[in-house]
Formats: C-alpha cells, sequence, structure tokens
C-alpha cells in the first residue's frame, strides 16, 4: 500500500510530541567508569573494580524530571558512593584549602553531563547518597538505563542527575 507523504507526516507528528528530544535514549551502554583530571591514580575502572568498594542501597526512589513528571520507580538502587570511587583514586589535593577548587564532572556515553561540587561530595548530606549504581531491584540495570547509572538520591528533583550510561568522571580544579 501506498501512503501519501503528508499522510505519513501527520502520523509522525504524535509520536514526535510523545518522545520529547531531552528524553531520547540515544546512547549506548557503558561498560567502564574513565576518571579523569585532578586525581592521583587516572585510569579506567571497570564493573568489577567499582564493585570491590563498599556497596550501599538507596531504598525506594522515584525518578523525577526537572518539570515535575514522574519518569520512573524503584525499590532500591545498589552501587558504591561516588566519594568511595574518588577516594579509590585520590583526590589530588595540593595544599588545605584546594579541595574546595574541585567540580566533579560525571559524564554519559551520549554526553550527557552533570555536575557536583568537592563541597557538596564531601561535606552536605547530598554526598552520603550519591550512588554509581549497577543493580536496580536486585537485577543489573537494563541496557537503556545502565550498565553503570549515576544517582543522587537526596535531590529534590532526582532526573537531572540520574545519568543512564555513566562513562566518565573528570575532577577539574578551578583555577
Ligand atoms: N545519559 C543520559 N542520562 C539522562 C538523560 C539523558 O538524556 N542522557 N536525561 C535525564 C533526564 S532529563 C531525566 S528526567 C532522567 C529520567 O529520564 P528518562 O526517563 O529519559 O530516563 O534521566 C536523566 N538522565
Ligand atoms: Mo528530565
Amino acid at each position: 500500500m501506498k501512503i501519501h507523504p503528508l499522510l505519513l507526516a501527520l502520523l509522525l507528528v504524535p509520536a514526535v510530541h510523545a518522545s520529547p528530544a531531552e528524553h531520547d535514549h540515544t546512547g549506548t551502554p557503558s561498560h567502564s567508569l574513565t576518571i579523569s583530571g585532578a586525581v592521583k591514580a587516572p585510569g579506567e575502572l571497570d564493573l568489577a573494580a567499582i564493585k570491590k568498594l563498599a556497596p550501599k542501597n538507596t531504598g525506594p526512589m522515584n525518578v523525577i524530571c526537572a518539570s515535575g513528571q514522574l519518569k520512573g520507580k524503584a525499590d532500591n538502587y545498589r552501587g558504591v558512593l561516588l566519594t568511595d570511587v574518588l577516594d579509590s583514586v585520590v583526590i589530588d589535593q595540593k595544599a588545605h584549602k584546594d579541595d574546595r577548587r574541585m567540580v566533579i564532572v560525571a559524564r554519559a556515553t551520549d554526553g550527557y553531563t552533570v555536575t557536583f561540587s568537592w563541597s557538596e561530595l564531601y561535606n552536605t548530606e547530598i554526598g552520603k547518597q550519591v550512588l554509581v549504581a549497577w543493580e536496580k531491584d536486585g537485577k543489573p540495570l537494563e541496557p537503556g538505563e545502565g550498565q553503570l547509572l549515576l544517582i543522587s538520591g537526596k535531590d529534590i528533583k532526582t532526573g537531572p542527575r540520574h545519568v543512564r550510561w555513566l562513562d566518565r568522571i573528570e575532577v577539574v580544579r578551578m583555577p
């Protein structure tokens, strides 16, 4: 059957609206975490190396977009603290007041990028719930979310710093 191009366009419009660009799943699963910048031991941690750190559970968590829309629910995510990951590569602190200049940038395979400050991670309650997770509700993360996911459980809107396909951490010392 031949479909008139105008009819085809009309049929496609609702599909485009149902899936706005900011929620496209165009990335690929991540298989490791590359850590670079102001750290003493830059390099790549695979899932096995990450799992050797102390695992933690989030308990029930909703993923809420900045728009307020509920995007997902979980009874539990399992992962390790981002601060434990950073401690394993050791932030390169040159002097007593150097740590607080650091910005921690987390990126995904699709280029999605979020930031934390050193102070936020190490000197507020937020940091105690920022996890690099590999498991949701007792199962490995689905390819659409993992296999590594960064989550910030104390955020008011948990969607923005819910980084699917996390694959890079950069520690930036602000000049
Ligand atoms: N890698 C990656 N992670 C991402 C995004 C993205 O575009 N790429 N979108 C974010 C947004 S805007 C939200 S609200 C949450 C949940 O959105 P989702 O339903 O698209 O997963 O994931 C976040 N994580
Ligand atoms: Mo979002």
